[in-house]
This record gives C-alpha cells, structure tokens and sequence, in this order.
C-alpha cells in the first residue's frame, strides 16, 4: 500500500518536510513509476478473456483485433488502421511499405526505436536537431540534411506535441520524399483539429503498456491510402494472400486477441484516463509554478490532448539544483523520475561509434535532453502525490547546497561500490 501525506490547500504553502536524502522518511512506501500502466474496467476485459478462451481463436487477424481496428479507425478518423504487436514492427513495416532506402532523416532526440528500425533494415538514420520549443524535430534545418541517398524524413510527436506538419510536408514534397510519423506518443491528441494518425504517407502509434492506452504490447500503422493499408496486411502475416499462397516478403508482426482484448478495454476508458493525466498534470504544474529555473512544457488546450508525460526542464543557468540532483533526490523519495530521450540517440549504440561526430550537429539536443525530467502520472498517481513530488522540488531547492552535499556522497559511497549505482 502506497502512502503519502495528506492533501494540502495549496502545494506552495505546504510546510517543508524532511526530504529522504537528508534522513527523511521516502515520499512514497512503494516506488512511483514514470510509466505505470493504466487499466480500463476488469471485469469487461476478463469477460473478452472468457470468450477469446471460448473461441479458440488467439491471434491470427482474430474477432477482437478487427473491432479494435476499427474501433480506433472510427476514433482517429483514419481509413485504415493495421494493429500490430509493437510499435516498432510497425515502423519496421511502415517502412518497408514505403520503399525506403538509403538514408531517412529522423529526430536525434527520441525514443531509440525511431532510428533502431530503420538501422535493423539496413537503412541509415540521419539526426536533425530539435525545437528547443517544441522537443520536435527542427524543420528548418531538415533540408541541409537532404541527399541524393535521402528517401524520408520521419517527424516524431515528441510527448504527444505536433510535429510542423505544414512545414515537414511542404519541404518533403518540393524534394518528392515521403514524411511518415512516429505517433507513439500521441494517440487521442489532435493538430489544427484533425486527430493524429491521418497525417503524412502514414503514422505508427504504440500501445504498449506505458503509453497512454495500452495493449499490453501493440501498436499500429495508420493510414488513408488504401494500396499502402494492403502491403502493410500481406507483411504482416508472413506474405500470405492464401492459405499457400506467399505474394510478399513479410514478417510475424501480429497482434494478439488477448492485446487487442485489452486495447478494447483501454479505449472504453479512454476519457477517465484523459482527465487524470489532466489532473495530475494541473496539479503538477501548480506546485512547479514559480520555482527558478523549473518550467514544465505546456500542452496547447485549444486541441485535443493525453497529457500522458509531465515533463518538466531544468535549467542549469537557473536553477540552484542540477537535473541529475533532482532525479536522485526524488530517487531517494522513491518517485523514479526518469531522464527520457538522455542522452540523444546519436550519443547511443551503434550510432555513437558510426558517426562520432553528430554531437557537435545537433545541439539543442544536447543542451535539452541534459535538462528533461519526466514524472510520473496516469491511474496509479492522483492529483494529492503529484502536488507532493513538486513539494519535493520546492524543498529540496531551498536547500540546494545540503543537497548537493548529500548528492555528491551518495555518488562517492556508489563509486565505493557499497551502494548501487
Ligand atoms: N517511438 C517512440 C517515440 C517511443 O517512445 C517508443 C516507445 C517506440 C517508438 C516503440 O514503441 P514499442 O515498440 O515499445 O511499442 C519505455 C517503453 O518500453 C517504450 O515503449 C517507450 N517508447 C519508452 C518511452 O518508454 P523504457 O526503456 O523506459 O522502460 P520500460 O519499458 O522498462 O518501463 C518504463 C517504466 O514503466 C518502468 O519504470 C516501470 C514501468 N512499468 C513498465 C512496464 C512494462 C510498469 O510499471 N509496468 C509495466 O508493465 O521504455
């Protein structure tokens, strides 16, 4: 049983407790994950469970995968929709659909299977800089990147935020390339009123047990061309079009009944899962308000969004605490702030060693990616803990040197190896 203190009117005034670095007790008894998985109602999912197990069909193109396409097709506005076993599949399929080759200009700050699935085909991520605005790719440095081997640029919605379509699209189409997105992030988020998932050749959502609507695992291709939709269902069972009949190279990237049982689930609770992100959020941003060199990244109201990542800046000309004070000082608190998409994936393997000299190209990157924290939200937090977590940010910034002196002992005693790193 998780505890945490009591609610306090307002999250500014609460008194300052002992922060767990200095000797306090931790914030939480359990740990507080940035990622917890949200469910819909169980009963209703155990009851598909029950007619999945009654209708010994378990994966296959099964009843509940197809209602789930649909489902999120009819939700999106999308013509088509190919669930999958996991987002990166489908960007592996997605891939392979459009004919890509050579080289595919992608975000340097995301998630590593944004680049990792171009580079398992053979293909070569090249890394645009960020948006320090926006955390999304930067349009206009895209077009110097742009090569004779250059056949797409794949834009990512970073934390569920827009990328520049208009912009993207408009310089894609001048040089005939495709864009396609990574919309992991960003299922039931909107740009200019339209829902993501209709946007470019295709989209590829992720429904894996962290995102805001989860399969456990699973994703999807979405997409309004038809002849696209057809490759993308031939490659994912194999290249069957018959019982014997191979027409394609393909590959095994279904979706279970059981994951689709659960996404069906999911997206019966999708609002409930909306309003808490957006509680947790409100009452995280209201305890952050005013602390030097915190700003926690905004989300635009006027469209529709899932405020499924509170991520929070630090800024070191700032802020009396570092990022990586933070995050140990809500380690110590037993909240496992997390420090995503550090340190750039053109500072991870195999890239790093390929192209040592990307650093130097992308550096709002660089400069953003040291300062991101993202805390923890969804179901399994309320409004009560978040206001308490950006208690912990005001008190362990009003103490920032006994702070950094408890930080700076703990790395030695880790160094030491007597406690782990
Ligand atoms: N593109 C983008 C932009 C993405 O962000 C991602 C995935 C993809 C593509 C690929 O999508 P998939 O192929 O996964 O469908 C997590 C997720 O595993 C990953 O899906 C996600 N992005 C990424 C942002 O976060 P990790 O490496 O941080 O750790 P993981 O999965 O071990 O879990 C994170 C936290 O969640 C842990 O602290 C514990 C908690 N957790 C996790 C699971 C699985 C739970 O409490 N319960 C659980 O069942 O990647």
């Amino acid at each position: 049983m998780t505890t945490i203190p009591q609610p306090s009117e307002s999250p500014a005034a609460a008194p300052p407790r002992q922060l767990a670095i200095l000797g306090g007790p931790p914030l939480s008894s359990e740990p507080l994950h940035v990622g917890r998985p949200n469910v819909g109602d169980r009963r209703r999912f155990i009851e598909r469970i029950e007619t999945m197990l009654d209708r010994r069909w378990f994966s296959n193109d099964g009843q509940f995968v197809r209602e789930f396409e649909r489902r999120v097709a009819d939700y999106l506005g999308v013509k088509h929709v190919v669930a999958t076993c996991n987002a990166t599949v489908a960007l592996e399929m997605a891939i392979r659909g459009l004919g890509l080759t050579g080289e595919v200009i992608v975000p340097a700050y995301t998630f590593v299977a944004t680049a990792h699935a171009l580079e398992w085909l053979g293909l070569t991520p090249v890394f645009a800089d960020m948006d320090p605005a926006t955390h999304n790719i930067d349009a206009a440095g895209i077009e110097q990147l742009i090569t004779p081997r250059t056949s797409a640029i794949i834009g990512v919605h970073v934390w569920g935020r827009p990328c520049h379509t208009e912009m993207l699209e408009e310089i894609a189409q001048r040089h005939h390339l495709p864009v396609m997105y990574d919309a992991a992030h960003a299922f039931a988020c909107s740009h200019r009123g339209r829902m993501i998932g209709g946007f470019g050749a295709c989209e590829v959502l992720s429904f894996h047990a962290t995102k805001f609507l989860n399969s456990f695992e699973g994703g999807a291709i979405t997409t309004n061309d038809d002849a696209l939709a057809e490759r993308l269902r031939l490659m994912r069972n194999f290249g069957f079009a018959g019982l014997d009949r191979v027409v394609s190279r393909g590959i095994n990237g279904k979706m279970t009944e059981a994951c689709a049982a659960m996404g069906l689930t999911s997206l019966e609770a999708i609002d409930e899962i909306i309003a808490c992100n957006a509680r947790n959020y409100d009452a995280y941003r209201l305890g952050l308000a005013g602390l030097p060199g915190i700003s926690i990244i905004e989300y635009d109201r006027t469209e529709r969004v899932n405020y499924q990542y509170v991520v929070v800046e630090v800024d070191p000309a700032l802020s009396p605490l570092t990022r990586d004070e933070v995050v140990e000082v809500l380690r110590c608190e037993n909240v496992l702030a997390r420090k995503y998409f550090w340190p750039g994936v053109h500072r991870m393997e195999p890239y790093r060693t390929l192209r040592p000299d990307q650093a130097r190209l992308v550096p709002a990157t660089e400069r953003i990616a040291a300062r991101v924290v993202v805390l923890p939200t969804g179901q399994s937090i309320d409004p009560q803990t978040a206001s308490a977590i950006a208690g912990v940010f005001r008190d362990a910034m009003a103490r920032a040197s006994e702070i950094r002196e408890a930080v700076a002992a703990l790395s030695a005693t880790a160094a030491s190896g007597t406690r782990p790193a």
